[in-house]
């Protein structure tokens, strides 16, 4: 019998003008990652030529946004564990080897990296929204592990990730699961999230859609 391999681990990094930070984030991620991706969107900056320097497969698209990035990222991944990372080095690598633990003991097929405290009350609102039929205390985190068949089929609709991805990896029948990590400080002013407004309805349709499925489900049982 062959000796069984441990799955490998895809990092995917989205950046956006993220120069400055980039090259930290690489060097501390490289340790625990057996490749990593940064998908450079549309940076203005230097952002691909450090990343590149760093060590990380790099992509360049034209500015798409966030979902877009993660989303080509997952494209170009030949590993079967992908962890989402943001480049502004706000989550710490450290946590990686928790969060993909419980993909590999087989007890989850998404993990989320919960943060201590979340920093929005618009996200702490959508997470109280979700929470009606999916019990995660935090669903903006950038920070997860997932199997490379979930990320490449997921859509991820709405403004950003928050609310909706959630709700998908339950459409979807993923085990979901959250891990307590490290929320670093940076010296960076915090960004005003004007989509998550929209955002609030897009989790709210899928939201009652989640509430029509459950209850053809039942008729169905019944
Ligand atoms: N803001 C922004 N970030 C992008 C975009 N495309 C990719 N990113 C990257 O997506 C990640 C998350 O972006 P952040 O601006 O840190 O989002 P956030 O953590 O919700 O916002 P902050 O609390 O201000 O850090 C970072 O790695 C960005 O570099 C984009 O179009 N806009
Ligand atoms: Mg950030």
């Amino acid at each position: 019998m062959g000796i069984q391999m441990e799955p490998g681990i895809s990092v995917v990094i989205p950046a956006f003008n993220e120069a400055g930070r980039i090259a930290q984030v690489i060097k501390e991620t490289l340790p625990f990652a057996s490749e990593v991706i940064v998908i450079d969107d549309g940076s203005t900056d230097n952002t691909a030529e450090v990343a590149i320097k760093s060590g990380a497969r790099v992509f360049r698209q034209r500015r798409g946004g966030y979902i877009a990035a993660i989303k080509h990222g997952f494209t170009r991944t030949r590993q079967e564990i992908i962890v989402t990372l943001d480049a502004d080095g706000e989550g710490d690598p450290a946590d990686i080897p928790r969060l993909v633990a419980p993909i590999r003991d087989n007890v989850a097929d998404v993990v989320l990296g919960r943060r201590d405290f979340i920093p929005r009350p618009s996200e702490r609102l959508i997470s109280w929204l979700t929470g009606f039929v999916v019990l995660v205390r935090d669903t903006g985190t950038g920070f997860r592990a997932l199997r490379r068949g979930i990320a490449l089929v997921l859509e991820i609709p709405g403004r950003c990730i928050c609310g909706t991805s959630v709700l998908e990896y339950r459409k979807l029948g993923a085990r979901v699961v959250e891990v307590p990590v490290t929320l670093r400080t940076l010296a960076k002013p915090r960004r005003i999230a004007w989509q998550h407004g929209l955002q609030c309805i897009h989790v709210l349709k899928m939201l009652v859609s989640c509430r029509r499925q459950s209850s053809q489900h039942k008729d169905i049982m019944d």
